[in-house]
């Protein structure tokens, strides 16, 4: 094939002109890469990708991740140019109130974008997840007759993404899996924003790539025949490795006052934009141009797009013919679709149970993932604390690609990337589990999750002090609180085994958000007095009436996961009058009617204490200025769980006391 270089080189300075003209309008934007990987970009949509601006879920569609996503307008102006529905209206209106075109790329936001990225590292993560996703895919879904999945994942990372943490995690994760189907591309321009990159940095990226099991190319990033020979050799390696293609580019190159410097990263070589657009040919009195024959070779190109399209579409539909069960699993797969009564497979615990909430955790998943065949499930080396293993199905691994359990070694970071990289896939499920102490190592991608609002679910054991022994490092306080102030997450922390139940089925249940389970590392009683369906759907509402009061209303406690038993124990001895109400969920509580939740906690009774194994923070909403709380606003100690918990008054006997002198008032 004759790939026409120069109405390429024309594009590239268009899509340049775009980033100028965009940023220019604005006065903010990021300049640099748009600039810098415009010639890049022209092989990538141009020629090399493999992509349907009308069907942009098309499943066997290469992700085109841009992991910098600061250089936003470098992926608005080729989604625009390839026939996305973009328009110039809104690369016009880059960065203003409700365009689709906002300041960093946002998955749901724009056409053509794979996922939320911004936060440095963070795209090469997702990249992995979604390389994960399509291995898993081709491996269950693929036949000896029919390959239905065999696309790649592209991302273009700059300095900044590899310098992260997670970026080398996820790395690591991915030349360890051979993840053979993911091509990296390195924006090597030696820049990054305060300065040259060579003030923060002097790494051999080859030697650090290939030293975790990666193929690296190098290239001249603005010789486009070079670029596409790389991505070709890399597309085709049979090396079993993932790829890496360093390409050497010179950053806001078009604007020579700042190109390859670090002024040129930002807007600030947009006040040279005259100049700029005269030096790249284009019309000083047309901004936001594009010529005919530019927009001409896009539109001939979806053509031959479309013809591959429709040819995967005819083999789809011979696929679906011979294999109506795999078909099935896949849609459903692909519209978050479970069984209607999920609760009804998971069998109810014995009334004499005592197991910690994890152990329960454990058993609820086997039911679950035997229910739902996507459900996969990975643990940052913890399974044998968070107890989140599939039984029935092997580990991911090179030779076992259709492996539910993923073992993403200790990397929380990466984990949770890439569970996101998973979800943003869209076929799978994904869950990941480590310790609840260490969600501050995952919460960056947490809080992309709950943005981007992806249905991950998260499986974090050792809840509270309850912990004992490993002391305050591992006891978490102040992470339950921390966490529920992310807009968009969930985040349940059930009482007993049925509860659990309760929210693992809401957690499946959801489609429009992530969900955290912290489940408890010490044994909880079963709350027997509460029928097995009211804990279960108590859960879904996110609070319920655990205990009725007789008489009238003169007090609630409000409880969560191993403090529950504490409340029900309180009310009993302090007799009439006394509701409790278990809170697994605030996030869901408050999301249902003012009548349910008058239901639950009514208005007229202002005297409420709250108790919970953590700060008391997130209580007061629901406590008032009358209320009481008893909580732990210190860090934890090295003790047995249950002398921590004594000594921190996480008691049933500390709870009467509080709730009488609120009484007395
Ligand atoms: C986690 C994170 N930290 C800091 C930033 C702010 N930031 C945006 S771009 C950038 C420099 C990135 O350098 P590089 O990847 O080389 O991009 P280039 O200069 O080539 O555009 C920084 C620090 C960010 N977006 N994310």
């Amino acid at each position: 094939m004759s790939i026409p270089y120069d109405l390429l080189a024309k594009a590239a300075n268009q899509a340049r002109g775009l980033a100028i003209d965009a940023v220019h309008a604005c006065s903010s934007g990021h300049l640099g890469l748009p600039l810098g990987s415009a010639d890049m970009g022209a092989v990538l949509f141009g020629v090399a990708l493999k992509y349907q601006p009308s069907d942009t879920q098309w499943l066997n569609r290469d992700r085109f991740v841009l992991s910098a996503g600061h250089g936003s307008m470098f992926l608005y102006s080729w989604l625009h140019l390839a026939g996305y529905d973009l328009p110039m209206a809104e690369v016009k209106k880059f960065r203003q109130l409700h365009s689709i075109t906002p300041g960093h790329p946002e998955y749901h936001e724009t056409p053509g974008v794979e996922c939320t990225t911004g936060p440095l590292g963070q795209g090469v993560g997702n990249a992995v997840g979604m390389a994960v996703s399509a291995k898993m895919a081709a491996a269950r879904f693929n036949t000896a007759e029919h390959t239905i999945f065999d696309h790649k994942v592209v991302a273009l990372a700059g300095d900044g993404c590899l310098q992260e943490g997670v970026a080398m995690e996820a790395a690591s994760f991915a030349g360890h899996y051979g993840l053979d189907n993911l091509i990296l591309i390195f924006d090597c321009n030696h820049v990054t924003l305060d300065a040259m990159a060579t003030a923060s940095q002097s790494d051999d990226f080859r030697m650090r790539f290939e030293a975790i099991h990666w193929d690296v190319l190098e290239v001249d990033g603005h010789n486009m025949e070079e670029f596409r020979a790389a991505y070709l050799k890399a597309h085709a390696a049979t090396s079993g490795k993932p790829q890496l293609i360093i390409a050497t580019t010179i950053i806001a190159k078009g604007i020579p006052e700042v190109a390859g410097t670090n002024k040129g990263h930002g807007e600030g070589g947009a006040k040279f934009s005259d100049e700029a657009r005269k030096g790249l040919g284009l019309p000083a009195d047309q901004h936001f141009y594009v010529s005919d024959d530019v927009y001409g070779y896009f539109a001939e190109h979806r053509k031959s797009l479309q013809k591959e399209y429709d040819a995967w579409q005819a083999k789809y539909a011979a696929w679906t013919n011979a294999n109506p069960e795999l078909a099935a699993t896949l849609a459903a797969g692909v519209s978050h679709q479970i069984p209607v009564d999920l609760s009804a497979s998971i069998p109810e615990f014995a009334a004499d149970t005592k197991i910690a909430t994890r152990k329960a955790g454990s058993e609820v998943l086997q039911a679950v993932a035997a229910a739902v065949p996507t459900l996969i499930s990975g643990s940052a080396d913890l399974y044998g604390s968070t107890l989140n293993y599939i039984a029935s199905a092997p580990d991911f691994n090179k030779e076992h690609r259709e492996g539910r359990n993923i073992r993403f070694g200790i990397r929380e970071h990466g984990m949770c990337a890439i569970l996101n990289g998973i979800a943003y896939d869209g076929i799978f499920r994904a869950s990941g589990a480590t310790f609840l102490v260490f969600a501050d190592y995952c919460r960056p991608s947490i809080r992309l999750a709950a943005l981007a609002k992806l249905p991950v679910i998260y499986i974090f054991t050792h809840d509270s002090v309850g912990v004992g022994e490993d002391g305050p490092t591992h006891q978490p306080v102040e992470t339950i609180s921390g966490l529920r102030v992310i807009p968009n997450l969930d985040v349940i922390r059930p009482a007993d085994p049925e509860e659990t139940a309760g929210a693992f089925i809401a957690a499946m249940q959801r489609t429009d958000g992530p969900t955290l389970l912290a489940l408890s590392r010490q044994n909880l009683p079963t709350l027997n007095q509460i029928s097995v369906a009211e804990r279960r759907e108590g859960v879904s509402h996110g609070g319920y009436v655990a205990v009725k009061e007789s008489g009238d209303l003169k007090l609630i406690l409000i409880a969560t996961g191993s403090e529950v038993q504490h409340a029900v124990a309180a009310a009993k001895e302090l007799g009439d009058g006394i509701r409790v109400v278990s809170m697994p969920c605030t996030e869901r509580f408050l999301r249902q009617s003012a009548h349910y939740q008058e239901n639950v906690l009514p208005d007229a009774c202002r005297k409420r204490v709250a108790i919970e194994a953590g700060v008391s923070d997130a209580w007061f909403r629901f406590i008032g200025l009358d209320g009481r709380t008893v909580a732990i606003d210190r860090f934890g100690m090295s003790a047995p769980g249950d002398t921590v918990m004594k000594e921190l008054g996480i008691t049933s006997a500390h709870l009467v006391e509080v709730a009488k002198s609120l009484l007395s008032e």
